[in-house]
C-alpha cells in the first residue's frame, strides 16, 4: 500500500507546480481542431478528376453520355496510391461525382453509375488501405468530392434533390469511409430540367457531422478548409487561416473571391475576434491545362510546380494538386515522372536546413536596450529541433519589435528562410522582416519582408547573400509563437 501512495505522489504534486506561477499559454483567436491541424500538416494532397469526361474529351459533362463511355481499359488504383506516396502527398482526393452526375460507384440514389463490376470508390478504398495495412509511409487517406451540382439527376431542381443527395453522402461515406476530407464544389447550374438548386446547405453539414464529425469539409467557406479564390494554387501573400463566415452559406452572402485568397485578421474591420473561424485556405490547381485528363495536353514542368509550391504551401496554404487518371485508369507515366522529380527538387532544396546548430537569441525591446525575454520553458532552441509541438515563446505581453537574431556556425550562403507559427495555439505574427549582416564586405540590410506566417512560411530572396548573421523582425497580434526557423541555399548541389 506504502508503495502505491508513493508513487502517486510526484503525479498529485504536478498541478500544484504548473499552478505555481508556471501559467499555461493562452490561444489567441480561433484554433485548428485536431483534425484541421493533421490536415494542414498533410501539406500536399493529390486530386483525381475521373470519370466519362476522360473519355469524352470534355471539362464539363452534360449528364446525358452513354454509361458505356467510362471504360477505363486497366483501371490501377495501386498505381495512384504507389504514385501520390512517391511524390510525397498524404491523402487522394476522388472526383466520386462530377457535375454530370455520374457515379463513379453503384448508388442505389441514381442510375446514372459504373456497372457493379467497375466500382471505382471500392477500388481506391482497397488500395489506400492495403498501402496502410502494409505499413507504407507516408500513410494515405481517402477523401472524395460530390458535386452538389448534377446535370443527369431528374429530381434536380427541387426539393427532393437535396434528399437525394443526402443520401448519396449517407452512402459513400458509410460504404467507403473514412474520408479525410469531403469536397463541395461551389458550381450551382442548371439540371436536366433546366431548373436550378436551392442547395440545403445546414442539412448538408449537418449530415457530414453525423456521418464523420472529424472530416475536413472544403466548400469556398469551410467549414474545414476554405477554397483559395482561384484555381492556380496560389494563397495570398497574406494569408490568414481565420474567415468571419458569419451569415454566410457556401452558396450565398460569401466573402469576396480575393478575401478568400487572404483571409481576414482580426485587424481587418469587419472582423471582431469572436466572429472568425479557424478555415484555412486549400489551393487547388490542375498539373495539366484541364481537370480531366485529355490525350493533347501535357503536364508542367518542375519549375512551374515549384513555384505553385512557394505560392500555396509556402504561403500558408495546403496544395490539392490534381493529377487526372488517364483513359486506362492510370496516371500516365509523362505525369508520375514529372511528380517524382518535383518531390527530388523539394528534397534537394531542403534536406539541407543551415540553421542547424545556430545559436538564436530573442530580442524585445526593454527600456533604452533590448533584452532577452524567451520564456525558458520554450527557449529557442526549440525553433530548429524538428519535434511538432516544441516552439518557442516569449514572457510578457510583447507583439512588436521582437526580434530573432540567428547567429549561424560559420559564413554561408543564404536565399531561403523558412518560418513556422505554432498554430495550435493560434496564427498571431502580422508582419515580419528579415535582415543581415555580410561580414565579408561589412554590409547587409534588410533582404525581405512579409505580412502573415501561419503554419508555414517560405520566403525567397531576391539574390543570394552570404552571411553568418540573420535577424528577423516580428510584428504580431499577440505574443509570438514560433516553432521552426530553416535557412536554405537553394542554389546548392
Ligand atoms: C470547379 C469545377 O467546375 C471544375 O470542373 C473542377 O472540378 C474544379 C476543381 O472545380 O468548380
Amino acid at each position: 500500500m506504502k508503495h502505491h501512495h508513493l508513487r502517486l505522489l510526484p503525479l498529485l504534486l504536478l498541478p500544484l507546480a504548473v499552478g505555481c506561477g508556471e501559467e499555461s499559454i493562452e490561444p489567441f483567436g480561433p484554433v485548428p481542431t485536431a483534425e484541421q491541424l493533421a490536415w494542414q500538416r498533410m501539406e500536399i494532397n493529390m486530386f483525381c478528376h475521373f470519370g466519362p469526361n476522360t473519355f469524352s474529351g470534355a471539362e464539363w459533362g452534360t449528364g446525358r453520355e452513354d454509361a458505356e463511355t467510362f471504360r477505363p481499359r486497366a483501371l490501377d488504383c495501386a498505381q495512384w496510391v504507389y504514385v501520390a506516396q512517391q511524390a510525397g502527398m498524404g491523402g487522394i482526393i476522388l472526383t466520386a461525382k462530377h457535375h454530370d452526375g455520374f457515379c463513379l460507384w453503384p448508388s442505389a440514389f441514381s442510375t446514372h453509375t459504373v456497372a457493379d463490376s467497375l466500382d471505382v470508390l471500392r477500388a481506391l478504398r482497397n488500395a489506400v488501405d492495403a498501402h496502410n495495412n502494409a505499413g507504407g509511409t507516408p500513410a494515405l487517406q481517402m477523401g472524395v468530392y460530390i458535386s452538389p451540382w448534377d446535370r443527369n439527376h431528374p429530381t434536380y431542381g427541387t426539393d427532393s434533390y437535396n434528399d437525394v443527395f443526402v443520401n448519396t453522402l449517407q452512402e459513400v461515406h458509410s460504404k467507403y469511409g473514412p474520408m479525410f476530407e469531403q469536397w463541395f464544389d461551389g458550381a450551382c447550374g442548371e439540371g436536366p430540367n433546366g431548373k436550378q438548386q436551392r442547395y440545403d446547405w445546414p442539412r448538408f453539414m449537418q449530415t457530414m457531422h453525423e456521418l464523420n464529425p472529424g472530416c475536413v469539409i472544403f466548400s469556398d467557406i469551410g467549414p474545414g478548409c476554405r477554397w483559395v479564390g482561384n484555381e492556380e494554387g496560389r494563397a495570398g501573400e497574406t494569408c490568414w487561416s481565420t474567415l468571419c463566415t458569419e451569415g454566410a452559406t457556401p452558396s450565398e452572402n460569401k466573402p469576396l473571391y480575393k478575401e478568400l485568397v487572404t483571409g481576414h485578421s482580426l485587424s481587418a474591420l469587419r472582423s471582431p475576434l469572436s466572429t472568425l473561424s479557424w478555415v484555412p485556405a486549400e489551393a487547388d490547381v490542375s498539373i495539366r491545362p484541364g481537370w480531366f485528363w485529355h490525350p493533347q495536353e501535357h503536364p508542367k514542368t518542375v519549375d512551374e510546380l515549384m513555384e505553385i509550391y512557394f505560392n500555396s504551401v509556402g504561403r500558408n496554404g495546403l496544395l490539392l494538386l490534381n493529377v487526372p487518371p488517364d483513359t486506362n485508369g492510370r496516371i500516365c507515366p509523362e505525369d508520375s515522372a514529372v511528380l517524382v522529380a518535383f518531390r527530388a527538387e523539394r528534397d534537394r532544396i531542403f534536406s539541407k536546413d543551415l540553421a542547424q546548430g545556430a545559436k538564436i537569441e530573442a530580442l524585445c525591446e526593454y527600456g533604452d536596450g533590448m533584452k532577452d525575454k524567451t520564456d525558458r520553458r520554450h527557449p529557442a532552441s526549440n525553433l530548429t529541433d524538428t519535434a511538432y509541438h516544441s516552439y518557442w515563446t516569449i514572457r510578457g505581453k510583447d507583439t512588436s519589435h521582437i526580434i530573432l537574431v540567428v547567429q549561424l556556425p560559420e559564413v554561408q550562403e543564404v536565399d531561403m528562410v523558412m518560418l513556422q507559427e505554432y498554430i495550435p495555439l493560434g496564427q498571431r505574427v502580422s508582419k515580419f522582416s528579415i535582415s543581415y549582416a555580410e561580414p565579408d564586405v561589412n554590409g547587409g540590410g534588410i533582404i525581405a519582408e512579409g505580412t502573415t506566417i501561419g503554419y508555414k512560411r517560405i520566403v525567397r530572396f531576391p539574390f543570394p547573400i552570404r552571411t553568418n548573421c540573420l535577424r528577423i523582425h516580428i510584428h504580431a497580434l499577440a505574443p509570438p509563437i514560433l516553432n521552426r526557423i530553416a535557412i536554405y541555399n537553394s542554389k546548392a548541389q
